[in-house]
Formats: structure tokens, sequence, C-alpha cells
């Protein structure tokens, strides 16, 4: 049986700044803490860095070509903070806008959707280290003023783009930024101080609030703004007590410390006795909720995997099967001791099991949670060992099986009353995984590094028929 779509339903593709740019220090970009990250022995795998990437920012006029080809409705992306505000404060950098003007432009041409996000994830160094002064814990979201500096930034963007983009997104995921930059440090910053974490995540909050007031002014009534959330799908193990009472702190450390007061005004009082000895909450001022609390025109939900904990076993340490590098800190403050495991099933070349019903449960929830938000699954995608063939073809049927899987999930949501809007896969094209640098391909675009062809993938070529047809075709 084929699977309708709704007419309209938005079909999109998306990348990251970091991730596909490249051209690190031209117009005036400075560093980023991802630069400064990629630069320190051990943090990123092979050493790899975002100096050259995918080229995207040379070649965004084929990479729209592929686009079209790919039947794209909308393409998300990000701008990068550093290119356009070098030290996080202060006047922009004039080439640093017009590429992505540029770049805009080229989309609408093509008859393409820009979705922007503010922030994925490259705060301007200059902020992470302004604070320093001496001590060592440093600056970036642990500080207010990171929060009030977005606000200044996401005000300049919204001077230069408002015109022709109509779809914003403040943050991609925050709890990345909090906890993985923070907690585990398995990102960047690469700090491990589970107090500052809570307190990046409060700040990335504010962030959120005040950018999302900021953008309300600059933009015309028209502009939609949103945010992304990476919510996570968690799993009791057993029915027993502890098990549960395991779930219930991860869903606070990863899902409601966000929708909390970002949905309902409130910061969770299972979280906040929680992590009693840890903090005592004084970053949240007051009035700092009703700020957080800004109406929102939709709600992006990133999507990969479940996860499966249960109560720490005895005195055995925490098992933790952590999909952003084999960190030794924990990513949850106060909820060190749970444990992690894999859940069963297939795996992708993360190690993360491929799961397409936590994706459906996941639109469900943020139906009853966030009731007339419209919803987007702004990522959803699937790493594969793909490698051209011996006529340079790439053949990644595994991918097409997950983004079936997970696409018909998304359409089962739908006739349970989900407002499903839309879907972007992640990614538009291989790109810099992170701490996992080169070595992982997201991309429905095959991208040979030495040469920067770019190969579109069989799975590519599926998509693009879903998005034209707006139908599931039968397996
Ligand atoms: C997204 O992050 C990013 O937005 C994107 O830039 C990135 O390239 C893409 O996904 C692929 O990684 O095992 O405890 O860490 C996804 C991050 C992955 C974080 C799954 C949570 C599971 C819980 N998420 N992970 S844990």
């Amino acid at each position: 049986m084929t699977l309708a779509f709704p007419p309209g339903f938005l079909w999109g593709a998306a990348t990251a700044a970091y991730q596909v740019e490249g051209a690190a220090q031209e117009d005036g970009r400075t560093p980023s803490i991802w630069d400064t990250f990629c630069r320190t022995p051990g943090r990123v795998l092979g050493g790899d860095t975002g100096d050259i990437a995918a080229d995207h920012y040379h070649r965004y006029r084929e990479d729209v070509r592929l686009m079209s080809g790919l039947r794209l409705g909308a393409y998300r992306f990000s701008v990068s903070w550093p290119r356009v505000q070098p030290t996080g404060r202060g006047p922009a950098v004039q080439r640093g806008l017009d590429f992505y003007r540029a770049l805009v432009d080229e989309l609408l041409t093509a008859g393409i959707q820009p979705v922007l996000t503010l922030y994925h994830w490259d705060l301007p160094q200059e902020l992470e280290s302004r604070f320093r002064g001496g001590s060592a814990a440093g600056g970036g979201w642990p500080e207010r003023e990171t929060a009030e500096r977005f606000a200044e930034y996401a005000a300049i963007v919204a001077g230069a783009l408002g015109d022709r983009v109509d779809f914003w997104t403040t943050l991609n995921e925050p709890w990345c930024s909090a906890f993985l930059g923070y907690a585990s440090g398995v990102h960047a910053p690469g700090r491990t101080e589970p107090p500052a974490a809570l307190r990046a995540a409060h700040h990335l909050n504010l962030a959120h609030g005040l950018g999302a007031q900021a953008l309300r002014a600059a933009l015309p009534a028209r502009a939609r703004i949103a945010i992304s959330l990476n919510p996570a799908v968690v799993r009791p193990l057993t029915g027993s007590p502890g098990d549960l009472d395991a779930q219930r702190r991860i869903d606070a450390l990863a899902n409601r410390v966000f929708t909390g007061p970002l949905l309902r005004g409130a910061y969770p009082e299972d979280l906040i006795e929680d992590t009693r000895s840890i903090t005592d909450w004084d970053f949240v001022h007051d009035g700092d909720l009703a700020v957080i609390k800004q109406p929102l025109d939709a709600l992006g939900i990133n999507y990969y995997t479940p996860s499966l904990v249960s109560a720490p076993a005895g005195d055995e340490p925490a098992v933790r099967q952590d999909s952003h590098g084999t960190g030794a800190h924990s990513p949850f403050p106060g909820a060190e001791q749970v444990a992690f495991h894999q859940p069963a099933g297939e795996r992708t070349e993360m190690g993360w099991t491929v799961d397409p019903t936590g994706l459906h449960d996941l639109l469900m929830r943020y139906t009853r949670e966030a009731p007339g938000v419209p919803l987007y699954i702004t990522e959803n995608g699937a790493a594969y060992d793909d490698k051209p063939d011996a006529d340079g073809r790439v053949h990644d049927p595994e991918r097409i099986d997950y983004l079936r899987s997970h696409l018909a999930a998304a359409h089962r949501a739908l006739a349970d009353g989900a407002d499903l809007r839309g879907y972007f896969l992640w990614s538009l094209m291989d790109n810099f995984e992170w701490a996992y640098g080169y070595s992982k391909r997201f991309g429905a675009v095959y991208v040979d590094y030495p040469s920067q062809a770019r190969i579109p993938k069989s799975s590519a070529r599926w998509y693009a028929r879903v998005a034209e047809t707006g139908e599931l075709p039968e397996a």
C-alpha cells in the first residue's frame, strides 16, 4: 500500500553551518568553540576539523541545484554566528551576511523555502573565553550574558534576512549544547562541570526566549518562529520502581528541563529536587520564565534512536552507550548512576538502534504537550558505511529502509491526530559529524572529500520521488 501525506506537507533536508560550510577563515569569520575543540588533541576522531568540510560556502549554487534534483520544498540550514558577528557582540560583518543572503536568494529562485536556524552549536570562541579572566571556570552558555548576546545576534540576522526568510528557529538541540558541551564534555567546549551544564540549560532557554522576542520585533507578521529540540524517547528496562524512577530522572534532564519552561513556564519540581545537591537554581531570575514561554509557531523535533534505562545495578558503575563519543563523564547531572542499555534490534553505523516506533511516540507526546503547535520533524536520518561502487554509484538500501520506516511511523502519527507539517532528512549531504569527524556519513548525497564531488546516493533518488509525489511507495 502507498501512504499519502497531506497536500502541502513540506519535504526538506537539513545541514548545519559548521558541518558543511568550511571557509573557516574567510571573509572575517573568527573561530567558534568547535574550531577550538577540533584543535584540542583527542577531542575529534582523526583530528578532523570543519576548516573545509563540504566546502558549501563556495559550492552553495551547485548544492542548491542538488536540492532541486531532490525535489526539496525546503532547506534547513544554520547561520554561523562567528561569520556574522565575530566577537559575539557589536557590529555585524557584511560579507558574512551577504553569503546567507546569496544562499537564500538562490533557494528562492529554485522555489525552495529557506528554514533558518540561528544557532547550531558554533558559539563564537570570544564568548566562551571572554569571562575567563584567570578563572578556570570559563564563559559561554553557563553565563547569563551569552543569552543576551544571542538576542542581539538574532536581531542582526533578522534585520538582514527578514524580508526573504519566513521560517526561523532559534536553537538546534539545546540539550546537546548544555549537557554534551558542559557535562560530558564530548562536544565543544568540552567542559565537565555538572553545575555549569544546568546553568547552560537555563541560559539556552533564556536565549530562546530573548531571541524569539527579538525576532518577533524585527520580522514581518507572517514569519514563523520555532525551536528544534532532540527530545529523548526514554524507555525503562523493566516496570520495576527503580527502573521507572531512572526513566523519570532522565526524562527530566533530557526533555522537561526544556519543555517545562518553554511550554508551561516552569522548571519541573522533580528536576529541581533531583539536582538539589548540585545547584540551588539561583541563576533563574524573576521574570525569566515568562520570557522563555514565548508563543511557538512550530515545534521542531529531531529524532534518531530511543534510550533504554534502568536503576543502577548494585555497586557496578553505570554502563552508558554514549552516541557522541565515549566520554567518561555523564551528561546527566544528578542522575550519573542511571544505567543505559543498548536497545535490541538493527543498528546504524553510529551504533544507534533503528526504532521508528520512537518517532511515533514522540510525535504523539508533543501533540498532547504542545496542543495547537504545528510539529515538524526537523531532523531524522542514519549513518551507513557508504562507498561508491566500481561505476561510481552509491547504493544505500539500508538508508532507504530507515527513511521508509520512519516516514511510515510519521504517517501513523498523522493518522492518530498529530499536526505534523513537514519532514527534514538529516542530512542533505555527508558532512562533519562532530566528535566523529568525517568518519560517519549521514547524507542522501555522497561527498568525495578529496575532490568535493557530490554523488546522489540511491536514497536521494528514492527521497526525490517521495518529495515529488507526497507518497511513500510500496516497499
Ligand atoms: C543531531 O544530533 C545534530 O543536530 C546534527 O548536527 C548531527 O549531525 C546529527 O544529529 C547526527 O548525529 O546516547 O545519551 O547521547 C543528534 C544528537 C543523538 C543526542 C542521540 C542524543 C542519544 C542519547 N543526539 N543521542 S545519548
